[in-house]
């Protein structure tokens, strides 16, 4: 029912985290609200989806004292704010790794006061959560890991170092045999800096351990997104979109086991014909910048408008969970290599050239039953928007409906993209 879900409050745990209390109090009932109406709302949702409700629920309280009991443990917090920070390290020092880009309008006037306005929402989101102090899992991480993906990144992370221990891990901008070097260097670096915060080393072992771990969560979100590319579609976007959110701040292996669950669910509902929405339902895929936590405001349009979104073609969706490595290997410096050849084939606009994601976009529009493309990009990320040219000569190309988006977190074009979405879907239906 969605009336008895609750977002829970824990101030005596918040100030415990020097957080803003007074003010952050504000934030489990609007969260409360929203989730209800956009998600609980729904019909006929998977009854495992009762695990990520819980999950939403103790966000700012259960799953915290989680953290702060693995630290009082001896294993450090970790944030990083990009796909590119190989976790796999970070659990094999046994370290604990959460994501903390922001996806939020309500930390923004804090990012503002300091930064400059006209830069990307997700870069402002998370800065403006650690100068307010409005944000648990930005209070309980002993560091951030950072990277040198986007400009508005790269500059923020000489700033949050004043606020909390920041380090940079350079990613290069080209995918030739050379950057390949730098690129393992770095990751020997960052091994060796996660080393040194949590005190263990990672040994050929641990990170074989590590990488079947993280292999397994990512075969279970490709089993999923898999599942729910049936047509019709058993599980909505926003139920998706929601479930590659919270990836990013579950403890793995748990993560793993509840997909899972969720994936034999969907194939009894399959099995029974038991779908989210009838068959003809126009089906759309995404692409484009990722949709941070609680970012949902695309979804929540394109669903409310009578169609069912198939794929999130974005580092919180498929980018994150393509690839595995082979942990198969004699010795560490293989498996190193190995990792670092997993986490090139992202392919990030950062990147140039970055054909390899113009190919996987329409792969995976055709894998989806995708009717269209919904490219969507955040204000001010410009690799993104200018990428999104080549996407739409390729769409064109291809015969596939593109509606290239920009906006931010905040609610005044809600309307002016409920008309767009409207208008394409009724091209895409003939
Ligand atoms: S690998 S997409 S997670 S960098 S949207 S902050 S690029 S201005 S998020 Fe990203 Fe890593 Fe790339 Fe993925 Fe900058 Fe663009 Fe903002 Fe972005």
């Amino acid at each position: 029912m969605p009336e008895s879900f609750e977002v829970k409050a824990d101030p005596e745990l918040w100030s415990s985290l020097d957080m803003d209390v007074a003010r952050f109090g504000n934030v489990p009932p609007m969260l409360t609200e929203a989730y209800r109406n956009i998600f609980l709302r729904q019909g006929n949702r998977p009854a495992a989806m009762a695990y990520f409700d819980d999950m939403v629920r103790n966000i700012f309280s259960g799953r915290i004292r989680e953290m702060v009991d693995a630290k009082k443990a001896g294993r450090p917090v970790i944030g990083t704010f990009c796909v590119y920070v190989p976790e796999e390290v970070i659990h094999a020092a046994d370290g604990v790794c959460v994501g903390l880009c922001g996806g939020s309008q309500g930390s923004i006037a804090d990012a503002e006061a300091i930064l400059p306005r006209n830069i990307c929402p997700m870069v402002k989101s998370a800065f403006g959560f650690k100068v307010g102090r409005i944000c648990p899992f930005f209070q309980v991480v002993d560091m951030v890991y950072g990277e040198t993906t986007c400009d508005a990144k790269k500059k923020t992370w000489e700033l949050l170092e004043e606020y909390v221990p920041t380090h940079v891990m350079e990613i290069p901008q080209m995918k030739r045999e050379r950057d390949k070097k730098l690129w393992l260097e770095e990751v020997k670096d960052f091994k060796s800096a996660i080393e040194k915060i949590t005190g263990k080393e990672v040994g050929a072992e641990g990170l074989k351990g590590s990488i079947e771990v993280l292999n397994a969560k990512r075969r279970a979100l490709q089993r999923l997104n898999a599942l729910r590319h049936h047509d019709p579609s058993p599980i909505s976007g926003r139920d998706m979109l929601l479930i590659q959110q919270i990836a990013f701040y579950d403890i793995p292996e748990r993560f793993t086991s509840r997909v899972n669950d969720l994936c034999d669910e969907l194939e009894r509902r399959i099995a029974t014909g038991t779908f989210v929405a009838p068959g003809g339902t126009p089906r759309i895929m995404v692409s484009g910048t990722p949709m941070a936590l609680p970012n949902w405001k695309l979804h929540n349009i394109v669903e409310n408008a009578g169609a069912v979104v198939v794929n999130e073609e974005s580092c919180i969706g498929t980018r994150y969970y393509k690839d595995t490595i082979d942990p198969d290997g004699s010795s560490l410096d293989a498996m190193l290599e190995r990792l670092t050849e997993r986490y090139m084939k992202i392919d990030c606009s950062c990147f140039t050239p970055n054909d390899e994601r113009i190919d996987q976009v329409i792969r995976e529009c055709r894998e989806s039953g995708a009717q269209g493309i919904i490219d969507y990009c955040l204000q001010f990320c410009h690799t993104y928007n200018i990428e999104a040219v080549k996407l739409r000569r390729a769409c064109e190309r291809e015969g596939i409906p593109f509606l290239a988006i920009e906006t931010d977190y905040a609610t005044e074009d809600v309307g002016q993209l409920q008309t767009r979405v409207e208008a394409f879907l009724e091209q895409i239906q003939g």
